[in-house]
């Protein structure tokens, strides 16, 4: 049977507050406090666990080398490695924060993914996002390019692109701002793509940028091969940017042929259900809007309701996969119970999850995690060694507790110490992992 995996990024032991990303309204907020790397991980971890438990194809993507060294000899610090680390923070300690967050753990933003039901080859295909319009993030697509051709990579089954040029002009975040709707997983899906900004004609943010361009899905779009018939850009309400949806699934999320919004996610909501109706075969489309005056754009940011991830159960009916912050509001709560008693939905239960450390940083369940839709045999070409299961879970927390700190403050991203321990841990990961030689530090 055809399956869709989800791949969460392990958090990486440098996880930071840094207050490093524009219009992300819960890091600016917890800029500077300290964190918990050891938790963060263990966090992540026990919803990978407890997702394989329900009988749910669960992989793991491994964090990366940070701080990044080869990144500030680049800019200039050169030196032994401590060195370059006492330097850049007496002279550049924003750029040591840059080069030192654990952003690689919301893999949604690692990649865009084709299965190979849409494409016209029939290989899964696989974009890293550029990340172009932040620093902290634009130098992960290297190390995601080389993780995901390692883990996926028979050329039979998997088609790995190159990620795009990296300016906001062609602004790609990744699968975070990409919904497939199907009827199963293994029929030909419809892809839609948000943007926040196309052409200079289109309205813009005012105040915060747009991060995802027009421009990239439609080089994704190309680039993997779909039908034009069964794609769709659609543009993300300028003013939600601006209160702080930064990205499409902080305000969205669709799963098979359910399709659940906001009001005030998209400019043209009409334009995307009429595509879908007019495309989709085999089963009728499922659309739940949550309207504003039930639910304010602020509390869908503030709770993430809309970052649950919604998953298919081996039944058959599907379930949502909320952050803690759901249930600490009332009227989020409420309305995610209407949900799940709502005979007219799939949607037949929900459980929260306590992902605090992340959430702080404005990363909820689905952030955590990239979707790849698996036919059998591609299946089977996947690296087996990054499945999750009790026993593999196990063995990274044991990992965990071995390398990671319990608390960490910007100060701290200086200390060699730190990345010692980082390179030791990750180096073991590799292992664990069957990776080979995927950092830099190992090359
Ligand atoms: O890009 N936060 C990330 C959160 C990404 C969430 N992903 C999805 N919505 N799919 C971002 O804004 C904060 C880092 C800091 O400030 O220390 C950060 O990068």
């Amino acid at each position: 049977m055809t399956i869709e995996a989800n791949f969460d990024g392990l958090v990486g032991p440098t996880h930071n507050y840094a207050g490093l990303a524009q219009g992300n309204n819960a890091a600016a907020k917890n800029a500077e406090q300290p964190s918990n790397p050891a938790a963060a991980a263990l966090q992540g971890l026990a919803k990978m666990r407890a997702l394989a438990k329900l009988g749910l194809a669960q992989g793991v993507l491994p964090p990366q080398e940070r701080p990044h060294i080869p990144t500030l000899k680049q800019l200039g610090f050169d030196g032994k490695d401590a060195e370059v680390l006492m330097r850049v923070r007496r002279d550049a300690p924003q750029l040591l924060a840059a080069m030192s967050s654990a952003s690689s753990m919301w893999t949604a933003n690692a990649a865009t993914v084709s299965p190979g039901a849409d494409s016209a080859d029939g290989r899964v295909h696989f974009t890293p996002a550029n990340l172009a319009t932040h620093l902290h993030r634009s130098i992960e697509p290297v190390v995601t390019g080389r993780a995901l051709a390692t883990i996926f990579r028979s050329e039979k089954h998997f088609a790995h692109h190159a990620a795009l040029p990296s300016t906001p002009q062609m602004g790609d975040e990744g699968a975070a701002n990409h919904t497939r709707l199907c009827s199963e997983h293994g029929a030909h899906g419809l892809e839609l793509f948000v943007y926040g900004a196309a052409g200079d004609k289109d309205p813009k943010p005012e105040v915060h940028p747009a991060r995802q361009n027009r421009a990239a899905g439609e080089a994704i779009a190309r680039l993997h091969r779909l039908d034009p018939d069964y794609v769709h850009h659609a543009q993300q309400r300028p003013d939600s940017i601006d209160a702080g949806v930064f990205h499409n699934d902080v305000i969205a999320v669709g799963n098979q042929h359910l399709l659940l919004h906001h009001e005030r996610a998209f400019v043209d909501t009409k334009a995307i259900r009429d595509w879908v109706k007019r495309r989709m075969s085999g089963r009728d489309p499922v659309f739940i809007e949550i309207k504003d005056r039930d639910l304010g754009v602020d509390e869908a940011v503030s709770s993430y309701l809309f970052n649950s991830q919604l998953l298919t159960m081996p039944d058959g009916t599907m379930r949502m996969i909320c952050a803690h912050e759901c249930r600490d509001n009332e009227r989020v709560w409420s309305a995610i119970q209407r949900i799940v008693d709502d005979p007219q939905n799939p949607i037949a239960g929900a459980e929260v999850f306590d992902l605090r450390q992340s959430m702080r940083n404005g990363g909820g369940p689905a952030c955590l995690r990239l979707r790849v839709v698996l036919d059998p045999a591609q299946q089977a070409a996947v690296n087996p060694k990054i499945w999750i299961d009790d026993a593999l879970a196990t063995r990274l927390e044991t990992w965990v507790g071995k390398y990671y700190r319990d608390r960490l403050v910007l100060a701290d991203l200086a200390d060699p110490q730190l990345l010692d321990a980082s390179r030791s841990a990750l180096d073991e990961l590799t292992q664990i992992l069957k990776l080979g030689s995927l950092y830099d530090f190992q090359r």
